[in-house]
């Protein structure tokens, strides 16, 4: 059976780093993120006799090499559950800007999942597809709801899903600053490995890491940003510290990614509440009150070009589409 769905990428608050299985996505810590509505992806799969392999379009192209397989590896897995072994046509499209300086992988795993699901008959509840979105990639899992979501990290495959929070229906934004655009050196699945192999910080970034999700959570209920940013900003940089502690040492950041760090730091020092986050690569993104948007882009846009300057509010979570 066809089917299509829709997912929208979010921004991890407490940061997801680290894994206690590479095969089935287990992280080390639990994390917390909010489903951002301005990128997004559709996707959609039908299951095809005839078809010797699966038959990947994304953006209106054949997709081929890595990328592909990895899509592939993932069908394999939807396979086995449903004891169903026809490939697939899967048709994909991100709507993540390039320049927004956002991975398209949470989108795009948890489309895969949802429109997988249904075409091949499994279970579709939130969490079985956050089940499964976790085993295309970590942050997918997070994707499946809307608003403030919660990945429980879990003991095993069965317990390791996400949890809508809160809705996040007040006006907070997210403004992603795309400092440099360019692959990353160090695919986050690597640098995550090297970071819990060596980083001699890593027990500690679990700890706190525990701590700030504890303490983020009644301020989210509470609707306080000056304690929500507070915590976000200070839960990545303990987490962009684990990694300067790994052997070798490294980092995502590069000059941009400071020049915004200084603006957060400047814009509060003018009494505007607007805090920093880094994911795995140099972009910055900044959490804010809808009501000093404009004022935020004023002042960025004497260092950074328009395009680069995205704005992006809470999203709903994964939906599916009729053809
Ligand atoms: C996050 N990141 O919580 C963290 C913060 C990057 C930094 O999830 O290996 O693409 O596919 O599970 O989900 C990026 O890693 O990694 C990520 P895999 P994923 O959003």
């Amino acid at each position: 059976m066809y089917a299509a769905a829709r997912a929208y990428t979010n921004i991890a608050l407490i940061k997801y780093w680290g894994k206690k299985d590479e095969q089935l996505i287990l992280p080390m810590n639990s994390s917390l993120s909010l489903t951002l509505d301005a990128f997004y992806t559709e996707t959609s799969v039908e299951p095809l006799q005839g078809l010797h392999e699966d038959e990947v379009i994304m953006a209106g192209a054949p997709l081929s090499g890595a990328p592909a397989a990895k899509i592939s590896r993932f069908m394999d897995l939807v396979r086995e559950k449903s004891r169903n072994h026809m490939f697939a046509r899967i048709v994909t499209r991100n709507h993540v800007p390039v320049a927004s300086g956002f991975a398209s992988s949470a989108s795009g795993f948890a489309a895969l999942s949802a429109a997988a699901a249904r075409a091949y008959g499994l279970d579709c509840s939130g969490t079985a597809l956050s089940r499964l979105a976790r085993r295309g990639s970590g942050s997918a899992s997070r994707s499946i709801y809307g608003g403030f979501v919660k990945w429980m990290k879990g003991t095993d495959d069965a317990s390791s899903y996400a949890v809508p929070v809160d809705p996040a229906n007040w006006p907070i934004c997210l403004l992603a600053v795309a400092v440099n655009k360019q692959p990353k050196k160090i695919s986050s699945r690597e640098g995550m490995r090297r970071t819990v192999k060596t980083s001699s910080f890593y027990p500690v970034w679990i700890k706190e890491a525990e701590r700030d999700l504890a303490r983020i959570e009644p301020a989210i209920r509470e609707h306080d940003l000056d304690m929500i940013g507070k915590i976000a900003e200070a839960n990545a940089l303990k987490m962009h510290a684990a990694m300067l502690a790994a052997e070798p040492p490294f980092t995502y950041w590069e000059e941009g990614t400071m020049t915004v760090m200084r603006r957060a730091v400047h814009l509060r020092e003018q009494g505007i509440p607007c805090y920093f986050t880094m994911d795995a690569g140099p972009n910055v993104k900044l959490l804010c009150s809808e009501a000093d948007v404009d004022r935020i882009l004023e002042d960025l846009s004497e260092f950074f070009p328009p395009e680069s300057l995205t704005v992006a509010r809470p999203g709903p979570g994964v939906d599916y589409l009729e053809n």
